[in-house]
């Protein structure tokens, strides 16, 4: 299925405004309803829809407040929830962004759906239909900022020049009636490409390359979001080398859009990837806290520093990163990847709303601006690879509007929309879908200790495959414990979170389980909360874990998915249990040989 709108027919090209697009898909998809649609351009993108007692509607909104106000009409309609004779409702999340990482060259990094549905061979080079298509995917569920291109610049930013510049202004009118304004990803170096002997942002002659080019950028585009950067993260250039700051650096990239009415999103993913091993002292996930803390209250106001949601890189579990609680005088954005890169590749199933709910639940109300997911979308025929992963796209959006969505009504509406199954059908797929994240996480790294993946693919089990290398994401296991001790007797990790989030995970014998050897070094006899031993434990879940896939795959075989889901879907399966077999395996195995532990159940562990 293309998705959750292919039941509409295409879209004209012809439109040209939010309110334009909002009549012609309230005509397609509500035939027969009367829906007045009124522009408050105060209301900005919030939105009223009432209906009136001859059941017709009246919608007031903002300038896409009208569109959004039209899709949720639309979507609630067509899912078959209840609709409320008043839907009113405003954004949470000022910019609510898709990040690709789209290469020119046509490739995705970490893409698991095909190739780039913005570039190819060098160029910009996209089918008009499909981006409409995107397009009303997009606001109708109210995201409204696209990074096109991968945060790696890893070809000089074309899409800085003018050549380049023409074909990207085309692409954001196509965006535009759908509320959604472009950003581009630059590099920090970029004005050494064009003759400036240094970066250094404190230089004049850099300053003014970056206001030169704003200038031309914005005139092609004028209402473009701003820049995304990834600053002296893994290898890309940034302020460190010339002694400089990330203010410094921010800010001075933030003067430079400030008189276009553009933001600066800066990435807090930093930290020493060319550790030692043997090195005690650094601790990889204290970073960026270490390198942005001190400077809170130093950005410009049209900075937004993008923090991953957890303090490594998006493990199956991982804390919600000390940052986004502690930085109270910057604006923030929270990070999420819908890519499943250590999550299953779109081959596994995987439904993220369960982990992104925990995480929204421990957010304090008012710290966090913004929210940026790095895009699952590529060219394969639905968008997503797997059919089942376009429900993180449609729910991601749910929640970046609306941070109180709750994971099983949007599942369901999701569901609904997408397949029209019968009732009983629908609650499989739905029950299906939100267990997916703890049974992959049950059958691959053990209780919160990640990166036992196979290293740069990503996908399947190599428990050791992280241990010396120089990514700073190790485990210890030795034959009497694993785990790295990160509360104040140990890296002092944890004295970065506020007191009562400290009291809750330093002693192992509270912490909760499934964060437990994210926390603590624990010898495999450790008893668990329920009287289990650590290895015991660990044994259990694998078991577990892969049962639960083959329960998944059955129901799922039981399912009437049309085609070509429904082989896709079967395949992916497959595919599944098999990995969820080489982890299961490989896992135990590993802890077995280590510890000598048997299976109090004895079942086979491969020696
Ligand atoms: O998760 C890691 C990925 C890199 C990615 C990096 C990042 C774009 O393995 O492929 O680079 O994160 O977030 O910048």
């Amino acid at each position: 299925m293309k998705a959750w709108l292919h039941a509409l027919p295409d879209l004209p090209d012809s439109l040209s405004t939010p309110s334009a697009v909002a009549a012609w898909e309230l005509s397609c998809a509500l035939p027969g309803t009367v829906v007045t649609l009124n522009t408050v351009p105060d209301m900005a993108e919030s939105y009223r829809a009432e209906r009136s007692a001859d059941g017709s509607w009246n919608i007031s909104g903002g300038k896409t407040g009208v569109l959004y106000g039209a899709y949720a009409l639309i979507l609630k309609s067509l899912s078959g929830e209840s609709v409320p004779d008043v839907i009113e409702s405003a954004p949470k999340y000022r910019l609510r962004m898709i990040n690709c990482w789209d290469n020119a060259d046509g490739s995705v990094e970490r893409g698991y759906s095909g190739r780039s549905l913005f570039f190819e061979g060098g160029r910009l080079d996209y089918d008009p239909a499909r981006m409409r298509e995107l397009g009303r995917l997009l606001a109708s569920v109210g995201l409204n900022v696209l990074c096109i291109n991968n945060v790696n610049v890893h070809f000089p930013c074309q899409l800085l020049l003018e050549d380049y510049l023409e074909q990207a202004a085309q692409l954001a009118d196509l965006f535009r009636p759908f509320g959604i304004r472009l950003m581009f990803s630059v590099d920090f170096s970029q004005p050494m490409r064009h003759g400036i002997p240094t970066a250094d942002p404190l230089d004049e002659s850099v300053r003014a390359w970056w206001k030169e080019t704003a200038d031309r950028v914005w005139q092609a585009i004028p209402d473009l979001a701003g820049f995304l950067v990834k600053a002296d993260s893994e290898g890309r250039p940034g302020p460190f080398t010339y002694g400089r700051n990330h203010a410094d650096g921010a800010n001075m990239l933030a003067e430079a859009v400030r008189p276009h009415g553009g933001v600066i999103v800066w990435r807090c993913f930093v930290y020493n990837c060319r550790q030692d091993w043997r090195d005690l002292k650094t601790d990889r996930p204290k970073a960026a806290w270490e390198h942005y803390a001190f400077l809170d209250g130093a950005f410009a106001e049209n900075v937004i520093l993008q923090v991953k949601h957890g303090p490594f890189d998006f493990q199956v579990r991982e804390p919600l990163s000390p940052l986004l609680l502690g930085m109270k005088h910057t604006n923030l954005a929270m990070e999420l990847q819908l890519a499943q890169e250590y999550t299953g590749h779109q081959i596994d199933l995987y439904t993220m709303i369960p982990m992104w709910r925990e995480l929204y639940e421990e957010l304090p109300a008012d710290n966090i601006m913004s929210i940026a997911a790095v895009s699952n979308l590529g060219r394969d025929e639905n968008y997503t690879g797997h059919p089942l992963a376009a429900v993180n796209l449609y729910t991601y959006g749910r929640l970046a509007w609306d941070p109180d969505t709750k994971a099983e009504g949007a599942v369901t509406a999701w569901a609904r929309l997408t397949y029209g199954f019968t009732p009983e059908d629908t609650e499989k797929l739905v029950t299906l879908l939100l267990s997916s994240r703890r049974i992959y996480e049950k059958y691959t790294a053990p209780l919160g200790i990640g990166w036992m993946i196979t290293p740069h693919d990503h996908y399947g089990p190599n428990p050791s495959g992280y241990e010396y290398d120089l990514w700073g994401t190790y485990h210890k296991a030795d034959r009497n414990a694993i785990g790295i001790d990160r509360t104040a007797g140990g890296t002092g990790y944890l004295d970065q979170y506020p007191p009562e989030i400290r009291r809750k995970y330093e002693n192992p014998a509270t912490c909760p389980d499934l964060l437990l050897l994210f926390y603590h070094r624990l010898p495999y006899s450790f008893r668990m909360k329920d009287g289990r031993t650590l290895v015991q434990r660990i044994y259990d879940d694998h078991f577990e874990g892969y049962e639960e896939t083959e329960r998944m795959a059955e129901m799922l075989k039981s399912l009437p998915f049309p085609s070509p889901d429904r082989e896709i879907i079967l395949q992916r399966i497959d595919m599944q249990l098999h990995n969820a077999r080489e982890w299961r395996d490989i896992i135990n195995t590993f802890f077995h040989r280590l510890s000598g532990a048997e299976d109090e159940k004895g079942r086979t562990i491969y020696l």
